[in-house]
């Protein structure tokens, strides 16, 4: 992209375009990489042989691939005892997880121990992706393996650069999808995997056709093209032993994913008393059964803790029945409860099971989170993921804007600046503690009077002139935030109950007694303290603290970007589409990125590092004048334009260190030759 003669948005497309339709689908844009999504297997892209060719290979001596750049990633590593972390970013379907990936296998590649056996360290950092996928991904509307979490995978190299430990951090995971899936999406593939089990698990676990779960067939869809569910079910199980999960404990992962589907079959009608409610019939009880069966807790207790709140009065503790809907809610709110309890457990089992090296030398940190989302209706789960890339987007435009021109500046060159839009106005009005909207948010939810329609109010009254906030005509509820990707506009009305995060205490009670520990310890007593002071927990802060520290991390690593990019909605191979492109590529920054690259500098190197390299190119100045006047001088010579010296390095123009490079490949050439002449002229 850098060389392009003409740089502007239908060039940069155009130059896309092109090469997407040859199959080449990475490029280049100084130090970014661009995917584009093929829609299709390019086996011998990935292969082993593609791998040793990347293997140390100079970066852009070969063709663009994500190779190359993990390859530099482990270099880096190894070379300065740096960590490092690739950002890889893009919308739903771009292609981010196939990416991270691949990635992983290269750094498997160069970091795993070879002719060792069994399960190794990469091996189980590996595998852990098919598992994290069976709970954590379905098909949506954007992509038909959509991960509904998202996931930072830090790996750990020892000082010989091999893997020696590795850690998951998983984010937000989607928890709504459990109890409520339409047309044509999913839900977590686990159920269905499990519904396709051989017969023998079939049976023991109580399941058998999707479409009569509730929880499945909300929607018709129960397929996914190319998936075969059966043999991912065996794969899944398969990729479970591999990261260390016993045979005993999938059993109980199981158990509890069945659990699920009966759960969401139980229904309620109007009980003897006033608001109360019962199980609606005889299936529903003997859902109920089943349950209780495979969580292996009480009856009795299940049904009341469904049924039933006890609320705490300092006379006494009151037993209050809920209505058919309250009951409802409150099985949904269980089911949400238990599969994000066993989400969390998997991670951590992973974790444990593959281990930290408390003495690793460095990190390669990959991050695969979801892109930015501006849906017709815009939730809180979408202020969260947008919050995330507002985030990155700071971190890139600060890596890439800011950093360039701060070295600019303090090698004191020439240099009018670029200007380059900062958000922190936008991250002050999401995050900022106090007065952001996520401290309202908090607010709103522990003060009891508190509606989606009052917390509204207090927005549009906090924030009438906040430039990145504003009010549609006639909303209610509704707010729009101008982000650095675009105007999106959320309805504000499940904020609240989205925001809250606690469990009901009868759930926990209950799932804390059952006779399997597995399930037990997914509910451990909460401490004395903590129940009695405010059960709200806010997800919000939560997200936005785990935010925080994912950008520390980040903040003590070298950053390298992937961005990703869907060419067109139908996801088919050979399609592209102008539009859609451009709008990701706005999104993403790069254009922006390509400007300034463009604009500026992109090779820079010290005196020292620039005479070794190219002193051969003025023999006759390297020894009689200081580095300084010898590299102009260098420059000069070969006719170089624009180039700059600053205190203590060159910097050159986009295409001038190739065109440096090639010369002194002549040079070299040519004084080879002439030595091979002298040594036969000798003979
Ligand atoms: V989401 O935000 O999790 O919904 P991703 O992760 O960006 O999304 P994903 O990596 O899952 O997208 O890619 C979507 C689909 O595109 C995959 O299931 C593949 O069928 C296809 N894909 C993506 N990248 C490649 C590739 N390099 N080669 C072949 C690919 N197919
Ligand atoms: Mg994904």
């Amino acid at each position: 992209m850098t060389k392009l003669a003409y740089l502007h948005e239908p060039g940069v497309l155009h130059n896309l375009a092109c090469r997407y339709s040859l199959n080449e689908i990475y490029t280049y844009t100084g130090n970014i990489l661009i995917a584009v999504n093929p829609f299709q297997r390019l086996p011998h892209l990935y292969d082993v042989h593609m791998m040793e060719q990347y293997k140390g290979a100079t970066f852009g001596e070969l063709s663009p691939h994500l190779f190359a750049i993990a390859d530099s990633c482990y270099r880096a590593m190894i070379n300065e005892h740096g960590s490092q972390s690739i950002l890889v970013s893009g919308e739903s379907g771009a292609g981010k997880t196939e990416t991270t990936k691949m990635l992983m296998r290269y750094l498997a590649f160069m970091g795993g121990r070879s002719g060792t056996e069994g399960r190794t360290v990469e091996q189980q950092v590996l595998e852990s992706n098919p598992v994290l996928e069976a709970f954590g991904n379905a098909k949506t509307v954007k992509n038909n393996n959509s991960s509904r979490f998202g996931k930072f995978v830090e790996i750990q190299f020892d000082k010989y650069g091999k893997i020696s430990g590795a850690a998951v951090r998983t984010y937000l995971l989607e928890r709504s999808r459990v109890c409520q899936v339409s047309d044509p999406e999913r839900n977590y593939h686990c159920f269905y995997m499990l519904c396709s089990a051989p017969p023998e698990d079939v049976k023991r676990f109580k399941v058998g056709d999707p479409r009569s779960f509730h929880y499945l067939n909300q929607t018709s869809c129960y397929e996914v093209a190319n998936v075969d569910d059966a043999r991912e079910y065996l794969e899944t199980r398969n990729a479970m032993d591999i990261v260390g999960i016993s045979q005993e404990e999938q059993d109980a992962i199981f158990r509890v994913v069945a659990a699920i589907l009966h759960l969401g079959n139980i229904n309620f009608s109007k009980g003897k008393e006033i608001d109360s409610s019962r199980l609606r019939d005889e299936k529903s009880i003997n859902h109920l059964k089943t349950v209780a069966e495979l969580l292996m807790c009480d009856e009795k207790l299940l049904e009341d803790s469904l049924c039933q709140r006890v609320i705490v009065t300092p006379d006494g503790n009151i037993t209050k029945p809920l209505d058919p809907d309250s009951a409802l809610q409150s099985r949904d709110a269980l089911a949400k409860t238990v599969y994000s309890r066993l989400f969390d457990w998997i991670v951590d089992k992973i974790n444990n099971s593959i281990g930290q090296d408390p003495d690793a030398i460095s990190i390669i940190g990959v991050l695969d989170i979801y892109g930015f989302e501006s849906f017709k209706v815009n939730s809180f789960e979408q202020l969260c993921i947008n919050m995330t890339n507002e985030k990155l987007q700071q971190h890139f435009n600060q890596h890439v804007f800011k950093m360039e021109q701060e070295e600019y500046t303090r090698d004191e060159i020439d240099w009018s600046y670029v200007e380059f839009v900062d958000n922190q106005d936008v991250l002050d009005l999401i995050e900022k503690k106090p007065g952001g909207i996520i401290a309202l948010l908090d607010e709103a939810c522990m003060f009891p009077k508190s509606t989606h329609e009052t917390f509204a109010q207090k927005m549009y009254q906090t924030y009438k002139s906040h430039k990145r906030f504003s009010k549609p005509k006639l909303a209610r509820t509704a707010f729009t935030i101008n982000h650095y990707a675009g105007d999106v506009t959320y309805q504000a009305d499940y904020f609240l109950d989205k925001n809250k995060d606690y469990v009901v205490a009868e759930h926990q009670a209950l799932l804390n007694s059952s006779r399997c520990s597995f399930v037990a310890n997914l509910f451990p007593p909460l401490p004395e303290e903590s129940s009695k002071q405010s059960k709200f927990s806010s997800i919000g802060t939560r997200f936005k603290q785990q935010l925080q520290a994912l950008m520390e991390t980040l903040s003590t690593t070298e950053p390298h970007y992937i961005r990703c990019v869907k060419p067109n909605t139908v996801l088919k191979p050979g399609i592209f589409e102008n539009d859609n492109v451009l709008n990701q590529l706005r999104c993403g920054g790069v254009l922006e990125a390509i400007r300034i690259s463009c604009a500026g500098y992109p090779t820079k190197r010290t005196f020292d590092e620039f005479i070794d390299r190219f002193g051969v190119l003025a023999p006759e100045l390297v020894d009689s004048s200081d580095e300084k006047t010898a590299c102009a001088a260098i420059c000069d010579k070969m006719g170089l334009k624009g180039y700059q010296i600053g205190k203590t390095k060159v910097f050159l123009r986009a295409g001038q260190m190739a065109e440096l490079d090639a010369r002194r490949a002549e040079v070299l050439a040519n004084a080879v030759r002439l030595i091979q002449r002298r040594i036969r002229t000798h003979l």
